[in-house]
């Protein structure tokens, strides 16, 4: 009989979430949802849930503490402004965290970004670009990283990226009207 690999027995198993998509705000969530379509895309098990640094910082803690037994491999964390929640979960945990800057009203993100990006040495966060993309790639990421120990999603990989560079040769002539 094949040996299935740990990591894709789980996913086979009963669907318990491998990578927590946590954001600061409902209103995070129309960004977020890029992530949550990759990581559906590719039919990795995840949750969604809004945990709140500076509303929630109980909830947060609980949440980043507990976030490795309870099977979770990667978190991708969204949040806008001063945006101190991927930095904070990061701090509590040693699973790898993805940050996302949300694009924010008042400086466009920039603020969020540079709150994600610039952590003291020895608290890493993987910060995207700010936005859609960002969430995009963080979900995309979060695939690699599980990737790397899943031969099936490795595979999905390979295939994602040829579609996308066929669908783009598909298309690549310009003319001028
Ligand atoms: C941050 O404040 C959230 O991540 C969100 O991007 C921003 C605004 O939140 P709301 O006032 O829309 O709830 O904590």
């Amino acid at each position: 009989m094949e040996c299935l690999h740990p990591c894709l027995a789980l996913f086979m198993n009963d669907s318990a979430p491998v990578v927590g998509v946590v954001m600061g705000s409902r209103s995070d969530w129309e960004t977020m949802s890029a992530a949550a379509q990759i990581l559906q895309q590719f039919g990795v098990p995840y949750e969604c849930k809004v945990v709140s640094a500076h509303r929630t910082p109980a909830w947060m803690s609980q949440y980043a503490i507990e976030s490795e037994s309870r099977g979770l491999k990667v978190i991708i964390a969204g949040a806008g402004g001063a945006a101190h929640l991927p930095g904070m979960i990061a701090s509590q945990t040693v699973l790898p965290v993805l940050g996302v800057p949300v694009q924010s009203k008042a400086l466009n993100g920039l603020d969020s970004l540079l709150s994600i990006v610039q952590m003291p040495g020895g608290i890493p966060v993987g910060t995207l670009a700010i936005g859609v993309a960002g969430a995009k790639n963080a979900g995309l990421l979060a695939v690699r990283i599980l990737a790397t120990n899943n031969a099936d999603l490795n595979r999905k990989l390979h295939e994602f990226q040829q579609q996308q560079t066929e669908a783009v040769m598909a298309d690549c002539d310009l003319s001028l009207p």
